[in-house]
């Protein structure tokens, strides 16, 4: 008799220990147990390091300036970018503007502060023939 009760305290103390541990000892619910997934963005990583944004930009290939002619805001920027194999530059003829040589997938980006239409060319090659026309915005511009 006695050994028997012996066995269900140890019984009801198990079932006890177990309640315990199920209810008390593991408040998280299911949804807990989901860890949020972690991305890293693998294309900051692989792009060229630029902080400067572009507002338009123009590629230069086969020896000329794509779009040609480009009409922007006054304060935008424009990224130029060489992928031909020669060198080229982007010089303003009214002498404003001048990236000097740029070579083979280099890259200049110019702010245009100013309205107005700027001609430009390639130094090295002056029959590469390009027109940034700039526009103030809406008229809010009044910086001199
Ligand atoms: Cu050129």
């Amino acid at each position: 008799m006695k050994y028997r009760s012996y066995i269900l305290v140890a019984v009801a103390s198990a079932v006890l220990v177990t309640l315990l541990h199920l209810y008390g000892c593991n408040p998280k619910s299911p949804q807990t147990l989901n860890q949020p997934k972690v991305t890293i963005n693998q294309s900051l990583a692989t792009e060229k390091v630029s902080t400067q944004k572009a507002n338009a930009n123009v590629k230069i290939h086969n020896f000329k300036f794509e779009p040609t002619t480009l009409k922007i805001n006054v304060g935008e920027t424009v990224k130029f970018a060489n992928s031909d194999e020669e060198p080229h530059t982007v010089t303003a003829t009214d002498g404003s503007f001048d990236s000097k040589a740029l070579d083979t997938e280099e890259a200049w980006t110019h702010t245009f502060t100013k309205s107005g239409t700027f001609p430009y060319i390639c130094a090295i090659h002056p029959f590469m023939k390009g027109t940034v026309t700039v526009t103030s915005a809406g008229g809010n511009e009044r910086k001199k």
